[in-house]
């Protein structure tokens, strides 16, 4: 892989197939216009630090095999790549390790395309231990796939039938130096992840419910984990601003605990090493009670950003876990667009403003209203002797009234089943 210090300029230039056969427009049928991607993929070239001079566009019924682009656009692109002063030639797409190579010899620029963009923010950005062994691990398996390409098609470089050239026998070497990287790699996060069991146990003993927050990249979940928690965790106008997944208690107005948790955020195209390697991370964040999927409203392609997430969610096995749908940045929309959006999207759907704080209120309701979807209403006569259970119902469940005597008072409350046998043990003992 190119590396970014060979580089004498930031500049990128992004270059984008319009795919016009619709067989082959996308294999996850999320189809976002070519500029919205392209757009999308200049986004990410900033987050990586680079500055885009120019983006070229071509329609095609399909990539070329050799170059991707065709080859008088790759001419073209050559002439611009020298006449902006461009280092970089990002491609929103997936080269083969031969199309890589032979666009980089053409353009006298480092080609990365989609997934190596990605892999790169992800090194950039990843801060704890755990981060950055599941983006190296990413990093390593991507790698991996590229050397076999290369093998099969350097294998030519052999002196003659069932020998061994001098090529082959490198890129076998280099690719055992990987595979032997890639256990350490799994052995190192296996170890750290021991660790984290221990404590996912103990949250799991504590019954306390886990919310999760999951959506597109700069949807605003971390706006809304820090409004909701009042934890200052970064919130920025980049893509994948959050890494490393945070979960911290959030005491809803009426009393009730959750813990509440910050995750990565998804983009389409999110590249399947990625997906891998932070599977666990991810599958621990999902192992929630309930989601709330945050939805940047404000953006022209949401109904993508919205198609993306749920496929992915599918992806990891957490499409069955009760979600909320919250349509945030409602500050830049008018009222009548978001009530169309809400009642379009129908189910547990909300407009906020997670920067703002419009809406906080209504949805820790309808969080409560979920949580307690299972619970039943019940009435407890908790004696004032042990008036501290009073907090306990409280923080997992809804109290709705207290009618007080001499020696206690009733609880009318809502509570799950296991709750309620839980409180009435502790009452008579
Ligand atoms: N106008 C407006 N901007 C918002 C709102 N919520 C978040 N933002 C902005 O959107 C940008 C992204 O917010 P984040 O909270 O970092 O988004 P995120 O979903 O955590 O993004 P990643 O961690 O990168 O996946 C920031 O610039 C926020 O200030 C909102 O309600 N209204
Ligand atoms: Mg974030």
């Amino acid at each position: 892989m190119n590396n970014l210090s060979e580089a004498t300029s930031m500049k990128a230039i992004i270059c984008a197939l319009d795919i016009k056969a619709p067989r082959l427009r996308d294999m996850n049928e999320i189809s976002l216009t070519a500029e919205e991607s392209a757009q999308e993929l200049a986004r990410l070239a900033e987050t990586l630090g680079l500055e885009v001079v120019d983006t070229v566009i071509q329609e095609r019924f399909s990539p070329d095999p050799a170059t991707y682009l065709g080859k008088g656009k790759v001419q073209e692109i050559a002439g611009l790549v020298s006449d902006k002063g461009a280092s970089y030639v990002l491609i929103d797409g997936q080269l083969s390790p031969s199309q890589s190579h032979n666009l980089e010899e053409a353009l006298g620029a480092l080609v990365l395309d989609r997934t190596e963009v990605i892999l790169r923010i992800f090194a950039q950005r990843a801060k704890t231990k755990e981060g950055k062994l599941q983006v190296e691990l990413a990093t390593r398996r991507h790698e991996l796939t590229r050397l076999t390409g290369h093998g099969t098609a350097m294998s030519s470089l052999g002196g003659g039938i069932g020998t061994r050239g001098p090529g082959e026998q490198k890129l076998e070497m280099d690719r055992r130096v990987l595979r032997r990287r890639i256990s350490q790699l799994t052995r190192s996060l296996d170890k750290v992840r021991r660790v984290r069991e221990g404590q996912r146990k103990r949250r799991r003993q504590s019954r306390i419910p886990q919310v999760s927050l999951v959506g597109y990249t700069n949807a605003g979940k971390s706006t809304l984990f820090r409004a909701l928690t009042g934890e200052e965790v970064l919130c920025d106008d980049m893509l994948f601003a959050t890494l490393d997944p945070w979960t911290r208690r959030w005491v809803l107005p009426s009393g009730m605990v959750v813990l509440l948790s910050d995750t990565v955020g998804f983009i389409q195209g999110l590249p399947h090493e990625l997906v891998y390697a932070f599977r666990a991370t991810l599958e621990e964040s999902l192992e929630a009670n309930l989601l709330i999927h945050v939805v940047d409203a404000s953006s022209v392609t949401w109904i993508h950003q919205v198609e993306t997430v749920e496929a992915v969610l599918g992806e990891l096995g957490a499409s069955d876990i009760p979600t909320i749908t919250v349509f945030n940045k409602g500050d830049m929309l008018s009222e009548k667009d978001l009530d169309n959006m809400v009642m379009e999207t129908g189910g547990s759907t909300l407009a906020i403003s997670a920067l703002h704080g419009h809406g906080l209120d209504e949805l820790a309701a309808l969080v409560e209203e979920e949580l307690l979807a299972d619970s039943h209403l019940v009435s407890l006569l908790v004696p004032y002797s042990k008036w501290d259970i009073v907090s306990e119902i409280r923080a997992c469940g809804s109290i709705l009234d207290e009618a007080h005597g001499d020696s206690g008072a009733v609880i009318t409350c809502r509570l799950s089943p296991v709750e309620f046998q839980r409180i009435k043990k502790k009452l008579s003992g």
